[in-house]
């Protein structure tokens, strides 16, 4: 018999193989992404000081601090557009760090602070800790420690404790005016389109995903029909919320449609949110803020149980 015509393996090896494959895939996924009846919970930051905050130990200096990133990584992304914005190069330096194909984790581009991944720096800030890795990481190269570790408070630091350094200390991302409307669509795109693409593609049951999906678009469309008479999310005036929605929404239509199956639209079909994403891009310093060759070859490449073959889709 030729090769071609080799017939479909009995219904017996098919069911083991299923049974097989999804116990495989769903000890990974847990590993992965903890979840609680099947829907991701995404593990909170550890570290949260701030800086000129009322312990005194970090005090806002030029060449101080510096952020580790990984390019692909959306959280990440906001602490690197907040920085240029503000005009913050020559104040905070960035180490990059990559994805480590078969360990997990990241490691270090170039070694840093004698360390060769993030776990090591993380231990060195507290050698005991055994929390999960993550990007971004605000460091303080003085204390040799970590000030903060999650991406909604390290941009507010970035955004009000370096002005006297910034190039563009007037920019101010978080206005005192439009405080409320910021932190209710934080909230809301927090919820539904940051942690909502990873909560549709790591889901672990239909009825999970569902409920992701569905409200990750309600509030696109809510999105696109506020867009409609404005041009940014508070009016005129660009603000946090905008640079956390659009690192997700640069990263949408190449990545989270179809590796994280948010499938019911695009975002070039929706011509007020394209408008309004081509609108910040095009904004100084933003396109030298991420990759999008990097960005599909770490998710693709990397998320080995969403894309077990590793391709990486033209
Ligand atoms: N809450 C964190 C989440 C950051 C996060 O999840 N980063 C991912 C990369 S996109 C990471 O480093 N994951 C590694 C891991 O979970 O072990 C933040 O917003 O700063």
């Amino acid at each position: 018999m030729s090769k071609q015509n080799k017939s479909l393996p009995t219904s017996f090896l098919i069911v083991f193989a299923k049974f097989v494959w999804k116990s495989l895939w769903l000890a990974m996924m847990s590993q992965l992404a903890p979840s609680e009846k099947g829907s991701y919970q995404r593990p909170s930051s550890q570290f949260r000081h701030q800086i000129n905050g009322d312990n005194n130990i970090y005090t806002s200096e030029v060449d101080r601090y510096c952020l580790y990133v990984g390019i692909s990584c959306p959280w990440a992304h906001r602490t690197l557009m907040v920085r240029v914005l503000k005009g913050l190069e020559n104040v905070i330096d960035v180490n990059i760090v990559i994805p480590s194909v078969n360990q997990g984790g990241w490691e270090m581009q170039k070694i840093s602070e004698n360390c060769h991944n993030l776990r090591q720096l993380y231990q060195l800030s507290q050698p005991d800790y055994k929390g999960r890795c993550t990007v971004p990481v605000l460091w303080d190269k003085k204390t040799k420690t970590i000030v903060n570790n999650e991406s909604a408070e390290i941009i507010v630091i970035l955004n009000n404790q370096f002005n006297e350094y910034a190039k563009n200390p007037d920019l101010n991302l978080y206005p005192d005016e439009f405080k409320s409307e910021i932190d209710s669509w934080n909230e809301k795109i927090y919820h539904h389109v940051n942690n909502g693409v990873y909560r549709c593609g790591f889901a672990q049951t239909q009825e999970a995903y569902e409920e992701a999906c569905l409200g990750l678009f309600t509030v696109l469309d809510e999105i696109e029909a506020h867009l409609t008479h404005n041009r940014y999310l508070c009016n005129h005036q660009l603000t946090l919320a905008d640079i956390r929605l659009f690192t997700t929404l640069i990263r949408f239509d190449a990545v989270y449609y179809t590796l994280f199956k948010c499938s019911l639209r695009s975002i070039e079909s929706y011509p007020n949110l394209s408008r309004y994403m081509k609108d910040i891009d095009t904004l100084a310093g933003v396109k030298q803020t991420y990759d999008l060759k990097v960005i599909k070859k770490d998710y693709f490449g990397n998320l080995f149980p969403l894309n077990p073959s590793g391709i990486i889709p033209l």
